[in-house]
């Protein structure tokens, strides 16, 4: 294949500061470093944690001026003089790890997440909102030849960060799993990964469209919780005792207590949903006579990566995606503030 034309210019949405002007506007093309590929960038998803970046919501600062994004999917146009085992026009994924030390005790046993120097993409390195990325060749998604780029960007963040919430969970088939947050993004790809595993789905979220959508992706029981007058005591009701785990992905601080309650004895709370300044609550003799879990999960290493697309290539999981131009950012932001999304938007870079 004949090496392909890269700009100097392309494409992106960027932020001076927090909160600040979104814009849409040309920027250089970035240089891959020797470690690093050089992504054409097709599509992108549009994750809650975009949202977060560019308020500035965590106690962890974001690069500034900052390309958000970190669902992207696209071909590798160009690589560093230390790459090794790509190839220019494979199929690649910018994750939200876009690298880590690799020589840290948490990097040796594969927990790269939680490296000290992790190198987040769409955060402290820019990501995947503009039409050329760079991403640590060792970190990046292998997506396989002739994947649908569009339908696959929400893999890359919210269908790993489900896969492995659902693993830390330690649930068995049979059991139930309840998702808070059902039918947003990382929501709606939790449904199907637990029905493919095995699990029965109940979730709770808002509205008639997500009551909707929630039967169509496989779920079993759907709690509304703006119509419910008590959360805790239908799920206990409907699961018979309370859900073995729950999958925490609402960006609600309220929803997060509610579910230490209504999760079964000796079950596990997994939080995934990173609500700015809340605290999980948890009442002691509660979760100490019925000897419950609460444990965080963040993202996915590299076999989670590639066991998640996996599950994506043999047809179990389907992101219900609405793609729109990358320039509609904005008022995609504005959408999700509201939690008005049901699904995913994936941008489309070229327009
Ligand atoms: O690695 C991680 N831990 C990780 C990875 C990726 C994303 C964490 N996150 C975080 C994001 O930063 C965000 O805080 O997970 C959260 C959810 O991300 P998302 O799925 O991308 O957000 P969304 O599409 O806006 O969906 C949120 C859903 O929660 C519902 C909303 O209706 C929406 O469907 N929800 C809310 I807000 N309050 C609720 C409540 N009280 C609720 N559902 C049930 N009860
Ligand atoms: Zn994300
Ligand atoms: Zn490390």
């Amino acid at each position: 294949m004949s090496a392909p034309v890269i700009p100097k210019t392309q494409k992106a949405v960027i932020f001076e500061k927090n909160g600040g002007k979104l814009e849409y506007k040309d920027i250089p093309v970035p240089v891959p470093k020797a470690n690093e590929l050089l992504i054409n960038v097709k599509y992108s998803g549009v994750c809650h944690t975009d949202l977060h970046a560019w308020k500035g919501d965590w106690p962890l600062p974001t690069k500034l001026p900052l390309v958000g994004g970190h669902e992207g999917a696209g071909v590798v146009v160009a690589m560093g003089e230390n790459v090794k085992g790509w190839k220019i026009g494979d199929y690649a994924g910018i994750k939200w790890l876009n690298g880590s030390c690799m020589a840290c005790e948490y990097c040796e046993l594969s927990n790269e997440s939680n490296c000290p120097d992790a190198d987040l993409s769409g955060y402290t390195h820019d990501g995947s909102f503009q039409q050329y990325a760079t991403a640590d060749a060792v970190q990046a998604a292998r997506i396989p030849a002739g994947t649908d780029l569009a339908e696959v960007a929400p893999i890359l963040c919210a269908g790993i960060t489900v896969y492995k919430a659902l693993k830390s969970a330690n649930i068995r088939a049979g059991e139930w799993v309840a998702i808070s947050g059902a039918c947003g993004g990382l929501g709606s790809l939790a449904i199907q990964y637990a029905t493919a595993m095995g699990y029965r789905v109940l979730g709770i979220d808002g509205g008639e469209e997500k009551a909707k959508l929630f039967k169509e992706l496989g779920g079993e029981i759907f709690i509304d919780f703006t119509k419910s007058k008590d959360i805790v005591g239908d799920i206990l009701k409907a699961t018979n005792g309370g859900a073995h785990g729950v999958i925490n992905v609402s960006v609600s601080e309220a929803a997060i207590e509610a579910s230490t309650r209504y999760v079964r004895a000796n079950g596990t709370v997994v939080l995934v949903g990173l609500p700015g300044g809340a605290y999980c609550k948890s009442e002691v003799f509660s979760h100490v006579v019925r000897s419950i879990s609460i444990v965080g999960s963040y993202v996915g290493n590299r076999a989670d990566t590639r066991e998640a697309l996996d599950f994506f290539s043999r047809g179990l999981v389907k992101s219900p995606i609405v793609i729109a131009p990358l320039s509609d950012l904005p008022e995609i932001f504005d959408k999700m503030e509201k939690g008005q999304i049901v699904g995913r938007y994936v941008v489309d870079t070229s327009k």
